[in-house]
């Protein structure tokens, strides 16, 4: 299972530096239940690079409320295995027993098909953590049943993925997570929540994309989002030579928190652009100090109802210049996206600039 280990590695690698906005500390919708799009929160999602499966909410059969997740695959003889899965700080934990517990059943077609919890610890320098993925127990059973993986996080551990994974065709079904210790006790985190962003339906066409508007808005989907209760960023207007017009948007760090990074998103209703290519252009500069390592990225993404990430692209060039240059980003939208978000992310220290985004649909009309 070695094998599964490092898979899985390699795709948190893919998502994480863009999508750890906000490092969460304490896993997110435990019961499936919420559908808000959670901006700067992680929450469950789905590896991108996983083309064989698909991970959707579901309202058929779920073991509490309204629904539970679905992972499922999409052709016979699929490649790979499907899989769901949170990726949280941790920090809290370091030194401590964590039980991570979850109801599934499965619908996957036998012999070959079944589910498996997955719990792991990811240690600085890349040492080996805690790792049980139940293969020596996989789940079969169609009975909601509860299952636990109990694993000690090291006091070096950095980060901790939970997840359930998928092999062979059909579908499994997980509800009502729990992660506490080992007598059923929630930890008590010692960072505060960070504000959940609640939404009315996102606008279909982006707004304030030259920053021109006095403030931003923060607390709907008109206009750019700003993830709350971060410790080591800031995002504000900024009238030091814009690109364009009065002022720009400016990202820049305070402190540095590695499980933290700033950004600025826009998110938009998906709908109308649903099979068609769309583009992101953006004019970004960076004032960033050597020795500290950061860089700018613009970012794209699409998510499906329940905030779980279809595609998640960073642009291609990262933002190190410290000219004004625009970055692009071109994708086809999935029929089954909701929402559309795209933005900058700034990873590390320092400062980055953007002004002048343009989003734009050339099959559209
Ligand atoms: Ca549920
Ligand atoms: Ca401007």
């Amino acid at each position: 299972m070695k094998f599964i280990s490092s898979f899985v590695v390699t795709l948190l690698c893919g998502i994480l530096v863009s999508d750890i906005l906000a490092q969460s500390t304490e896993p997110q919708n435990l019961d499936f239940e919420d559908e808000l799009v959670s901006l700067g929160m992680a929450g469950w999602f789905a590896p991108p690079s996983i083309k064989d499966y698909q991970v959707k909410l579901t309202s058929h059969n779920p073991h509490s409320g309204k629904q539970c997740v679905e992972v499922s695959s999409l052709r016979s003889e699929p490649n790979g295995f499907g899989n769901v899965m949170q990726y949280i700080d941790a920090t809290p934990y370091r030194g401590k027993k964590i039980t991570y517990k979850a109801y599934v059943r499965s619908e996957a077609k036998l012999p070959l098909g079944n589910a498996q919890l997955w719990l792991r610890v990811d240690r600085t320098n890349k040492k080996k953590g805690f790792f049980d993925n139940m293969h020596d127990r996989p789940i079969i059973s169609p009975v909601w049943k509860e299952y636990t993986i109990t694993g000690i996080v090291d006091d070096d551990a950095r980060g901790i993925a939970i997840g359930c994974m998928m092999h062979g065709e059909g579908k499994i079904y997980v509800d009502d997570v729990s992660f506490t210790d080992p007598e059923g006790i929630p930890y008590e985190s010692p960072y505060k929540p960070l504000k959940r962003v609640k939404t009315a339906a996102p606008s279909a066409n982006p707004v304030n994309l030259d920053f021109e508007s006095s403030e931003f808005d923060t607390d709907d989907r008109k206009g750019w989002v700003i993830s709350k209760g971060l410790t080591s960023y800031k995002v504000k207007l900024s009238a030091n030579e814009p690109h364009g017009g009065k002022q720009c948007a400016k990202i820049m760090s305070t402190g540095f928190n590695r499980m933290e990074c700033g950004t600025i998103i826009q998110a938009i209703d998906a709908k109308p652009y649903r099979g068609k290519r769309v583009t992101v252009k953006a004019f970004a500069r960076a004032d960033l100090d050597e020795d500290l390592e950061g860089w700018g990225s613009l970012f794209l993404r699409l998510r499906q109802p329940g905030d779980m990430m279809l595609y998640n692209q960073k642009g291609d060039e990262r933002i190190e210049s410290n000219q004004w240059k625009e970055y692009t980003i071109t994708k086809v939208v999935d029929n089954d996206a909701e929402t559309i978000e795209f933005g900058c992310g700034l990873f590390r220290q320092g400062s980055v600039y953007l002004d002048d985004v343009s989003f734009s649909c050339e099959d559209c009309k």
